[in-house]
């Protein structure tokens, strides 16, 4: 087992040897055309095998919707990507669809955060591209219709809403997904001049963050009726992550100085507590809220959002020493695992479901240093994620990044982020202007201008 474990510290150590011989190499077009023709070999499985409903079964060719009714979530999450790719007869084509199709006036118990991210953030995005008015016009709808998961007696949301009914449930919420809300909120106060959604949003932010511990840490559950935390682990991962990336998010969308002052607070002690120097490596781990004390020496796929946090943030050299850390562990199976222990070594989740976060970083380093480095780096993961994930009908999750193992999964995100950030860093500069969008948490870019 040791000698495994030196023999995969080795092969990580010659791939970043690798990557630095390697700089002068990449060509951007050719990787760009490869992403946009990959692009569309998953969107055509989805369109051949799932469409009209919600997410593609890659391996059994087939489809999986997450409610009894299907919300279109690949077609919503992927229409801003065809519109970046330069795909216009497509993303014409599905827009009109959307629009044909897409009626929220459904019995259904949704996920607020997962409807907020994929189709608010989705339509939003996509009527700021496009100027088309039913975009908003659903995204307005479908806005109203997630209201009442606000009205509990702190106004922290409830996690699921009907969205015919508005009945609430699932008291038990995460940071996650109460404070992951005012970037889609807020931008659709400022289109539609209704400024409740962003009152809602806002106060749910702020109230996540007034519950943070006294040494500055939020934890894992909450309860929004009682305030009560029921799990006091603290890290930037699952179930926390996005909460972090909107303080930041929303004071550069929104100008709101709260948001920066949450957001310059928190990071103090999450530096403090989570962040992890091993051997010369930044890693961050998790520790309790209360008592600040180191709990789990873990890291995976959803955290490698944090360095293009770091970056946007204007830390940039933490920023880089977490991405090289992030890199280092996709490095040990030629894919990274969703949790991976940066002290032992091990893999302590194996699975892959074609997350986005990694490259997403990749690309904000690369446009805040320009240094190919990042070209590098991305190709790599690039050409790892082709290798491992692509089917003939699209691309599929691995059940293990060891075995290689796929399932029957590809979840709308892939459409929305990962070959949208995959793209982004091939393509040439002017294709969307960075310094001028935020991103929501599923990659759809807000511009910072309001008609
Ligand atoms: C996406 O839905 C979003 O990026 C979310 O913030 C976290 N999980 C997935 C991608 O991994």
């Amino acid at each position: 087992m040791k000698r495994l474990f030196i023999l995969l510290i080795a092969a990580a150590i010659l791939n970043l040897g690798a990557l630095s011989q390697s700089f002068a190499k990449i060509d951007r077009k050719a990787a760009a055309e490869s992403v946009k023709a990959e692009f569309l070999h998953a969107w055509n499985g989805y369109k051949k095998h799932a469409w009209g409903n919600d997410d593609l079964k890659p391996l059994s060719k087939s489809h999986h919707n997450w409610y009894a009714e299907p919300l279109l979530m690949s077609p919503v999450d992927g229409l801003d990507t065809m519109y970046i790719m330069g795909l216009r007869q497509e993303a014409d084509a599905t827009r009109e669809y959307v629009k044909k199709t897409l009626n929220f006036d459904k019995d259904l118990s949704v996920q607020k955060f997962e409807i907020v991210i994929r189709l608010l953030g989705g339509l939003l995005s996509s009527y700021q591209i496009t100027g088309d008015k039913e975009l908003l016009k659903l995204a307005d709808d479908l806005g109203r219709r997630l209201l009442p998961a606000f009205e509990s007696p702190t106004g922290l949301p409830y996690k699921h809403v009907n969205l015919r009914t508005g009945k609430v449930s699932t008291p038990i919420s995460n940071p996650a997904e109460t404070g992951t809300l005012l970037i889609e909120f807020g931008t659709l106060s400022k289109l539609t001049g209704k400024p409740i959604y962003y009152e809602k949003a806002k106060r749910a932010l702020v109230e996540t963050y007034k519950r943070r511990s006294p040494i500055g840490l939020v934890g894992t559950r909450i309860n929004v009726e009682t305030r009560q935390w029921t799990n006091t682990g603290s890290h930037v991962s699952a179930e926390i992550d996005s909460y972090y990336e909107y303080l930041f998010k929303c004071w550069k969308l929104f100008g709101d100085k709260q948001c920066k002052a949450m957001w310059d607070d928190s990071i103090i002690a999450i530096n403090k507590y989570l962040a992890d120097d091993v051997n010369g490596e930044l890693w961050y781990g998790h520790a309790d809220m209360v008592t600040g004390k180191r709990t789990e020496t873990t890291w995976g796929a959803l955290d490698a959002f944090f360095p293009a946090i770091l970056a946007l943030s204007g830390d940039l050299d933490r920023a880089k020493r977490l991405q090289d850390s992030s890199f280092k562990m996709w490095n040990f199976h030629g894919i990274e695992p969703e949790v991976y222990n940066y002290k032992t070594g091990q893999v302590e989740h194996a699975g892959y479901p074609l997350r986005p976060e990694i490259v997403e970083s990749t690309h904000y380093l690369y446009q805040y240093t320009k240094d190919p480095k990042y070209l590098a780096m991305g190709k790599k993961l690039w050409d790892d994620f082709v290798k491992h994930c692509r089917t003939d009908a699209g691309y599929a999750h691995l059940k293990s990044v060891v075995t290689k193992e796929k399932n029957d999964a590809m979840q709308s995100f892939v459409l929305a982020e990962t070959f949208k950030y995959f793209y982004l860093l091939f393509a040439p500069d002017k294709t969307l202007d960075f310094r001028n969008v935020v991103f929501n948490t599923e990659a759809h870019p807000i511009k910072r201008t309001w008609e």
